[in-house]
């Protein structure tokens, strides 16, 4: 299997381009389930321990249905599949150039729910218009045992996301163990007691943020991935989701600058507009714009008798 790793924002994304799975044709999201289903090892193969790392999003390259569109991309990591990835899809966009693939300018990019608009500033640096975006419920409460009551917001933003401002713990490195201990327990207490997105799916990313008194920063987050892991970028989906919330709550205004940073110093400039959309919920479409580096060029290799050949599935 031949791929290219990236870094978005401190993110890694692993782009695989050639030895991936044959999904056939048809949406995405029928792909998706394909990969699922009967592809699995391929995701295990690229993704898992030795050969990458929990915070490694990987990205399959597929044939878009609709002609309209440069690429076709499924998303996903060392727990499943992702929905959307924003960081990944600023990976895969200096990807595709690094490779010759795709010139600078404006490209469509097919996911499994629905197509994004990548805009490649520079060799290294792209904005993405995401999926429509927004807020499914706000002050929604979870008993977390031994901590208590948190509350948060639920929003979709590609991925489902609840959010918790100001963040129960400050957001500083020292603390990230604690921070992904906590925000595993309130995962998990949001499936205990229920909470879903508003089509039924897990909430399988949390989202702590605090406002930030700079300048040049507006915000600063700490995201949980569904692996367990915490984005090292100030996630892409979690910062539209982010936006769809200060949107319905007159915080932020449309075309108005917000930027938010990661818990690692890694920064998103993002800004919204109101989507066209008919009752509720009111939808935002996202604009965020990173910077992304070519890491590597690998050729991942399974060594006959090697007992650990698909990684260590965990
Ligand atoms: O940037 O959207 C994102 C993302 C999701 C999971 C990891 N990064």
């Amino acid at each position: 299997m031949q791929v290219i790793d990236s870094h978005t924002e401190g993110e890694p994304t692993r782009v695989i381009i050639e030895g991936g799975p044959d999904l056939g044709t048809g949406p995405l999201s029928d792909r998706v389930a394909r990969f699922r289903e009967n592809a699995d090892e391929y995701r295990q193969f690229a993704i898992n321990e030795p050969r990458a790392f929990d915070a490694v999003v990987g990205a399959l390259i597929c044939k878009p249905e609709d002609p309209d569109c440069a690429a076709g991309v499924i998303f996903f990591n060392n727990a499943g599949y992702l929905g959307m990835c924003g960081h990944g899809t600023i990976g895969l966009a200096v990807t595709l150039h690094h490779l010759g693939r795709i010139g600078l300018g404006t490209h469509q990019i097919e996911t499994p729910v629905g197509v994004v608009t990548v805009d490649l500033i520079s060799p290294n640096r792209a904005t993405i218009e995401n999926v429509p975006s927004y807020r499914h419920k706000s002050n929604v409460m979870v008993e977390v045992e031994n901590i208590g009551m948190i509350s948060g917001e639920i929003a979709w933003g590609g991925n489902w996301f609840f959010l918790v401002h100001p963040s129960p713990l400050p957001l500083e490195t020292d603390n990230i163990e604690a921070l992904v201990y906590l925000s595993k327990k309130i995962m998990e207490s949001l499936a205990q007691q229920g909470h879903t997105g508003s089509d039924g799916a897990a909430i399988d990313h949390v989202e702590f943020s605090e406002d930030v008194v700079s300048p040049n920063v507006d915000c600063r987050n700490f995201v949980l991935c569904p692996g367990g892991v915490y984005d090292r970028s100030p996630c892409g989906t979690g910062t539209s989701a982010k936006l769809a919330c200060l949107a319905e709550d007159g915080k932020l205004e449309p075309g108005a600058t917000f930027v938010q940073e990661s818990i690692g110093g890694g920064q998103f400039t993002a800004e919204y507009w109101k989507a066209e959309s008919v009752g509720e919920p009111a939808m935002i479409i996202a604009r965020i714009t990173g910077n992304a580096f070519i890491i590597g060029e690998t050729k991942l290799i399974g060594q006959p008798g090697d007992p650990l050949a698909q990684g260590i599935v965990t």
